[in-house]
């Protein structure tokens, strides 16, 4: 197996805007410093890189966002406008017969890639994460946005006042996250009223991952033209990723997660991806970004023999 005629497209999406630490907009230029194209050379597959959108500088904006019934989303309208133009992307890389490959940014952008991934098509979405990324404009601790895209996607409740953000991209029969283990009350009281298959670290470690990966492939691809993979690098352990702005011990390794992608490479049914939430300014070595990349490659069919 290689690329399997695959043309990737690479969207950078370099936004800071979804979480509080800075630097995470840093990430699309991180990943491709770490051999991106080069990797994907490896994996077999064509590669266009249409380089980054343009995404003002936070800096010059106002935080403050509260929705109608007082939710709170910080930079809530700065990222809708990346989100509304990321997803033109996404549908028309697709539409043109590419793969997308989206370089965030925080995971905030995945609304925009979701969006445009499920524009013309049913879609599913493996959901690689510790974090449940399930929380709403109300249930929110932070009020940061790349904790709530998954909610948004699903069309959850408190998300309804914010017309843009509602319209339900995903079906939760068709959502898998992997790699849980962190995860706010209001969140898993979404997630026990709901089809979602949520797997958390524990029972990855009772199954074994490579075991729980094909039971989410399954979930994400009944019924559906294909699905999404989004990749939130705080899904691996922070020893070997540590550049992220929201770690959590106890993750994936290394040799499990690389077999994690290689599965999702050999069961083909993968319509786009994304590499969100590597930061830089946190990371060592630009460790975090390299380990992005060798992970995309492995995706899309990098194989040793
Ligand atoms: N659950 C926490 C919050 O909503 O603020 C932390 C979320 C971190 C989300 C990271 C990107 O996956
Ligand atoms: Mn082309
Ligand atoms: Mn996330
Ligand atoms: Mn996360």
């Amino acid at each position: 197996f290689d690329g399997d005629g695959r043309s990737v497209r690479v969207i950078g999406a370099p936004t800071d805007y979804g979480q509080d630490r800075r630097g995470v907009d840093m990430g699309p230029s991180a990943i491709r410093y770490g051999g991106l194209s080069d990797g994907l050379a490896e994996a077999g597959v064509a590669t266009e890189d249409t380089g980054d959108l343009l995404v003002p500088r936070a800096e010059e904006r106002d935080p403050d966002y509260r929705t109608p019934s007082e939710g709170k989303a910080r930079f809530l309208r700065e990222t809708e406008d990346v989100c509304s133009r990321l997803a033109s992307e996404v549908r028309e890389s697709l539409a043109d017969g590419h793969t997308p490959l989206v370089l965030g940014g925080d995971h905030s952008i995945a609304i925009g890639t979701v969006s445009g991934a499920a524009a013309e098509a049913d879609v599913g979405a493996v959901w690689f994460d510790a974090h449940g990324d399930l929380n709403t404009p109300t249930t929110t601790p932070s009020g940061n946005v790349h904790g709530m895209p998954l909610a948004a996607l699903l069309g959850v409740r408190e998300w309804e006042d914010v017309d843009w953000a509602n319209a339900p991209r995903l079906a939760p029969e068709n959502v898998a996250i992997v790699g849980l283990r962190s995860l706010d009350d209001a969140e898993r009281e979404i997630l026990r009223d709901s089809p979602i298959s949520a797997y958390t670290m524990s029972e990855i470690d009772d199954r074994s991952l490579a075991d729980v990966v094909e039971d989410a492939l399954a979930v994400a691809s009944d019924g559906t033209e294909g699905y999404h993979v989004s990749l939130d690098l705080d899904w691996l352990d922070p020893t070997i990723a540590p550049g992220v702005g929201t770690p959590v011990r106890g993750g994936v390794d290394y040799r499990e997660a690389h077999h994690a992608m290689e599965q999702v490479a050999e069961d083909g049914g993968m319509r786009s991806m994304e590499l969100v939430e590597v930061n830089p300014t946190l990371d060592q070595h630009n460790e975090t970004a390299e380990l992005a990349v060798e992970l995309a490659a492995s995706a899309f069919g990098k194989r040793i023999l």
